[in-house]
């Protein structure tokens, strides 16, 4: 898939249009960003999308610094940005897709940690608890939110849980896992300004419903042959984002009352 400079100019401003009107931080259900019923096919194509909010992550102030990471890591939007979109099943499954801008995807990924390399992030408090993301109880992590990596490679590596892959070591990917326990779809398709990832998934003993509040973020970091340089996030901004859930914006699941009932379609 291609896209001319005029449909990633549209686009971009579309995006910039959407992101507007996003209320972020702990908030009353009316207020927080809405993942509406959808119906997603996970193969990497935005057709699914049309109509949804997205959040633009593109600028400066998205910067995350820090772990040999700087200012000078990033040189504008066309080295790394991001906007993404979110969507439920009106079931249990979410559904994410991320269309980057990345002016050099290294493939076959270079560094021996998932998140040094070219990378999506997922963070998800889905119980809107805040705190920290996992406790230690007598030396063992105890998960409060996940921490998930999505690599942009073919086939895309999935890195869900840091309990059973502390340190997310490229050699140790979670695919299966990802597939078997929690319905784990993901494609992604390069295109000249980066590539657009989708993700669908269930989330392990959670169930999500119509008014469900769960915390989310979303970054990417970028590698562009010299090791991870930038990352940029949407919404927690400067501070240890991995380990405090304090700062990710609220989103509620919101079923669709227009859909035809489960089982006709
Ligand atoms: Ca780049
Ligand atoms: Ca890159």
């Amino acid at each position: 898939m291609n896209y001319s400079t005029t449909t990633a100019l549209v686009l971009g401003l579309a995006a910039l249009a959407a992101s507007v009107g996003c209320v972020r931080g702990p908030v009353a259900p009316d207020k927080a960003c809405v993942f509406p019923e959808r119906e997603i096919t996970v193969d990497g194509d935005v057709a699914d999308w049309s109509g949804a909010t997205w959040y633009d992550v593109s600028n400066a102030g998205s910067q995350w610094l820090g772990q040999g990471i700087t200012a000078e890591g990033w040189s504008g939007p066309s080295d790394l940005s991001y906007r993404w979109a979110g969507s439920w099943d009106g079931k249990g499954k979410l559904y994410f897709i991320f269309d980057v801008t990345d002016d050099c995807v290294i493939s076959p990924p270079a560094q021996p940690n998932s998140f040094l390399n070219d990378c999506v992030e997922l963070m998800i408090d889905y119980n809107h608890s805040g705190g920290p993301r996992f406790t230690e109880v007598t030396g063992e992590k105890v998960l409060r939110g996940y921490e998930m990596h999505f690599l942009p490679t073919q086939p895309p590596l999935v890195f869900v849980d840091d309990r059973l892959s502390p340190m997310y070591p490229m050699a140790k990917p979670q695919n299966d896992l990802f597939r078997n326990q929690y319905a784990g779809e993901i494609a992604v398709r390069r295109n000249a300004r980066g590539y657009v990832m989708e993700i669908g998934f269930k989330l392990p003993g959670t169930a999500v419903g119509d008014g469900t509040m769960l915390g989310i973020d979303t970054d990417v970091c970028d590698d562009d042959g010299k090791g991870r340089e930038s990352l940029l996030i949407w919404h927690s901004g400067q501070v240890n984002f991995w380990l405090t859930m304090d700062h990710y914006g609220t989103v509620v699941l919101r079923k669709d009352s227009t859909r035809k009932s489960e089982g006709t379609k």
